[in-house]
């Protein structure tokens, strides 16, 4: 029998898109659990969730929040396919640099960018964020690989996160899908990508 996660989410845009894809690379079934905006805020939700944030998982019996954190501890659940970079390996600096830039230092200016196109948070927020998101990830997309994938010749959890900001950045307008070629459309044509919906929005 196939094993599953449980997601809760609002739907295929918001970061659970991270989980389902990273779910899905590992041949996990999803199990969802689709939480009204709004009752995030309250609980029972708030009992799984103290963030009041989504996405949050339950694998294995334990519950999971902070999507990067739960993609890797997804990731970290299995040796192949192998989704993560261990210690030691050479690729691993790499990896943790892709993963901290788009994770940490543009994923949540990103996600204000995208809600602010939306209507859902004031205009201002776009104006606040675009110059510094433009310009970095201009700086970003000249260190893309030629070939591959960010950390290497392997498909990693950075992928995810960098194809999940560079999905926003595309919609939003703060860079040209040409500039993050061929990298990003490698990551569209993933077969678990398709499943997950994550780049159906494009
Ligand atoms: N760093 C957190 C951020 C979670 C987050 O802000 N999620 C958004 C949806 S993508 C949310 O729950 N927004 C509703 C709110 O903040 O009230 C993560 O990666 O899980």
């Amino acid at each position: 029998m196939t094993e599953s996660i449980t997601l809760h989410g609002f739907g295929d845009n918001d970061r659970s898109g991270k989980v389902r894809w990273t779910a899905r690379e590992l041949g996990l079934g999803v199990e969802e659990v689709r939480v009204k905006p709004g009752d995030h805020r309250r609980p029972p939700y708030t009992e799984l969730n103290p963030f009041a944030h989504v996405p949050t998982v339950v694998f294995r019996g334990q519950t999971l929040f902070e999507s990067t954190a739960i993609c890797h501890t997804l990731a970290e659940a299995f040796d192949a396919p192998k989704l993560f970079v261990a210690r030691g390996e050479p690729e691993r600096q790499k990896y943790l640099f892709w993963l901290a830039a788009f994770g940490e230092t543009l994923e949540s200016r990103l996600v204000e960018c995208a809600v602010s196109r939306a209507g859902i948070l004031d205009p201002q927020y776009f104006s606040l964020h675009e110059h510094g998101l433009r310009f970095k990830l201009g700086v970003l997309a000249d260190l893309l690989p030629k070939q591959g994938f960010l950390a290497g010749d392997r498909f990693t959890i950075a992928d995810v996160v960098g194809g999940y900001g560079a999905r926003l950045a595309i919609q939003c307008g703060l860079i040209e899908r040409q500039r993050l070629e061929p990298w990003f459309s490698a990551l569209v044509a993933r077969p678990a990508a398709i499943e997950s919906r994550i780049f159906a929005s494009l």
